[in-house]
């Protein structure tokens, strides 16, 4: 046997891990991603991401590090955060960033740690009305998030008849519930935010106000959307979704003059410290620098004309899929999208989610069930979530969401026929499994959306 070097490929030193990562590389290849949250990171970010940049700790901040050798290490993270502020058109006097959360969660919770002592009170968009997990989501019976184990946490939530969010229920209960924090941010939700309504709260109440932009950070670095810096006090983000760099997340916060006082004396903000200390030491220990790597090659994408480029294609997409999904009759939450996705009401068709992603599944229509406002059950929840991003990296434009919106309609008919035929979720599943007719109908699909699918090129490696 020939002695170790650490220079093998993959395919020679662990054939088995090779076969499954072209086995998910050929699942990506030939099935429509419609995850909200999922992109296709470019060849030249996973190169950054694959480095021996995994190789280095690195404790600390540029210039004040626990360990040697950081060097480079310290220009990378130095160009990543210059090229954070330049994708977001933001003067560096006012505003600062700190690139090394590990993900969105890790931000987020980072961001309370500085911004909150324990118990202190938080709101965000309920989980089921399109919020995110860590904004603060509770049960009737369990606190779920760690947010509201350690914070106090008040959701907001959509007005059921329009699917928008209730600005003026959230002003009220603000008022009573005295937030430290607002979060303005959304996982599953089709419009944009009024952040000036945000504010306006936030004033009120002396809150601060947090953007967590994770789901539109690409389009509004893209410049297609409104952007949440103009009201918010910190902004967090991931940097694999719209933005479609490798996995990791981002905390953007207000630095320099904040106000004057009485004496005409400068106040000013002291965000930038408080959040640092979070990141690291509270939270976290050495940053991932391979992914501040990667992250820093997807802001150079990020900050070109033919990014926002395929920003407004993102958005014509969506808006796309919208019209002919509802040209065959579908219902969407709140009647339409300004974003990257949309949700699919499908309860007026009799059907739920959960069935439907099943079939989607099969069918290799990949997409997530997803709560309807009013729902109550999130295992079985009303609706579906659909997301632009993905396939428009891989280059389709209308016409292409077009084609897609006719398979998933055969895939919904699948659903449809199938529940006809049972009762309980499990018999439902089981017949998916068993049924011979339905299987057939499910295999021929599949065959359809693969051929097509694998007709679109897509970012990255050629074969992992
Ligand atoms: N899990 C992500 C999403 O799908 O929206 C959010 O973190």
């Amino acid at each position: 046997m020939s002695k170790w070097t650490g220079q093998e490929t993959l395919a020679q030193d662990d054939p088995e891990m090779w076969a499954l990562v072209k086995e998910e590389k050929m699942r990506q290849k030939q099935g429509l991603e419609l995850i909200a949250s999922e992109n296709f990171c470019s060849r030249a970010g996973l190169e950054a991401l694959g480095s021996c940049l995994n190789n280095k700790y690195s404790e600390g901040y540029p210039g004040q590090r626990y360990y040697g050798g950081t060097e480079v290490i310290d220009k990378i993270e130095l160009l990543c955060q210059n090229r954070a502020l330049e994708a977001f058109n933001l003067d560096p006097a006012k505003w600062g960033v700190n690139v090394q959360p590990y993900s969105g969660s890790p931000a987020n919770f980072a961001t309370y740690t500085a911004l909150m002592m324990p118990h202190d009170r938080i709101m965000g968009l309920d989980l089921p009305d399109g919020g995110h997990l860590t904004h603060g989501f509770m049960s009737d019976t369990k606190r779920v998030s760690a947010t509201s184990v350690y914070f106090e946490s008040m959701p907001y939530r959509l007005n059921v008849d329009t699917g928008l969010i209730d600005y003026e229920m959230l002003r009220k209960t603000a008022k009573l519930f005295r937030p430290k924090v607002i979060i303005a941010g959304t996982s599953a939700y089709s419009r944009l935010l009024d952040y000036k309504s945000f504010r306006e709260v936030c004033d009120e109440v002396k809150a601060h106000l947090l953007a967590d932009m994770a789901h539109i950070s690409g389009l509004v670095a893209g410049r297609v959307i409104p952007t949440p810096f103009d009201y918010a006090d910190v902004v967090t983000s991931t940097t694999h979704k719209t933005l479609r760099g490798p996995r990791s997340g981002l905390i953007f916060f207000r630095r320099g003059v904040k106000a004057k006082d009485k004496q005409g004396k400068d106040i000013m903000y002291d965000l930038e410290q408080r959040i640092n200390q979070a990141v690291f030491p509270s939270l976290q220990g050495g940053p991932h620098n391979h992914a501040i790597g990667g992250v820093a090659v997807a802001l150079r994408q990020a900050n070109t004309q033919e990014f926002r480029e395929y920003q407004a294609q993102v958005l014509r997409n969506a808006k796309a899929m919208a019209a002919a999904l509802m040209a065959k009759g579908y219902t969407l939450v709140s009647g339409g999208t300004d974003t990257h996705l949309l949700l699919v009401d499908l309860r007026p068709k009799g059907l739920d989610g959960a069935r439907a992603e099943q079939v989607c599944n099969k069918t290799s229509i990949s997409l997530n069930k997803n709560t309807c406002p009013g729902d109550k059950s999130a295992m079985t929840p009303g609706g579906l979530r659909l997301g632009a991003p993905a396939l428009t990296s891989r280059g389709f434009i209308e016409k292409d969401f077009e084609q897609m919106v006719e398979f998933f309609h055969q895939a919904i008919g699948i659903a449809a026929e199938a529940k006809l035929k049972t009762s309980k979720l499990k018999d439902y599943k089981e017949y998916l499994e068993n049924n011979d007719e339905i299987k057939a109908k499910m295999a021929a699909l599949k065959s359809e959306v693969n051929k097509f699918a694998l007709q679109f090129p897509m970012p990255g490696f050629e074969d992992h």
